[in-house]
């Protein structure tokens, strides 16, 4: 039985790349999230579609990259994830690091697992929602099961 989404708690929107699930990095990702304290509230392993693409990233849909960008994040499966807790969408983001993964701080997951692959197209490892807006939308997108 899928456990729906505890209204009262605060989630957060993951989805480990293509990139990182190639490189077998999945497991280390998930466990800085738990080290740090947050819970996995829900997860699963998913093809990334076009559709579902254009709508998570829709405030890039009509940018440059957005065709790479769809196709580096239909490459290879990607975990995607519900984290909980207290203040976890800002939580996650400092964990997850700047962008452009080449100048990532050290200590974050991209700073520690990306790098520029000279692909053309900014492979950083993981993503995670910007504002609690954004990770109602996003969860919503990912995980309409547990709406
Ligand atoms: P974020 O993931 O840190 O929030 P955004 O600027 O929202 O960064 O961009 C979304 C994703 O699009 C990035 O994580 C990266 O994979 C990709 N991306 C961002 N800027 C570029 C670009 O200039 N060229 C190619 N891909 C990009
Ligand atoms: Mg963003």
């Amino acid at each position: 039985m899928i456990q729906a989404l505890d209204p009262n708690v605060e989630h957060t929107l993951i989805l480990i790349k293509p990139d990182a699930y190639r490189r077998g990095l999945t497991g280390e990702i998930l466990a800085r999230f738990e080290r740090k304290g947050y819970r996995l509230a829900a997860l699963k392993v998913v093809v990334a579609d076009e559709q579902t693409l254009r709508e998570h990233y829709a405030e890039h849909a009509s940018k440059h990259f957005f065709t790479e960008l769809a196709s580096y994040m239909a490459s290879a499966p990607m975990v995607v994830a519900a984290l909980a807790g207290e203040q976890v969408v800002a939580g996650a983001r400092t964990l997850v690091g700047a962008t452009q993964p080449t100048t990532a701080d050290p200590g974050t997951i991209r700073g520690d697992f990306g790098r520029d692959w000279g692909s053309g197209c900014v492979e950083n490892v993981i993503h995670a929602s910007d504002s609690r807006a954004a990770a109602e939308r996003e969860l919503a997108i990912w995980f309409p099961e547990l709406a």
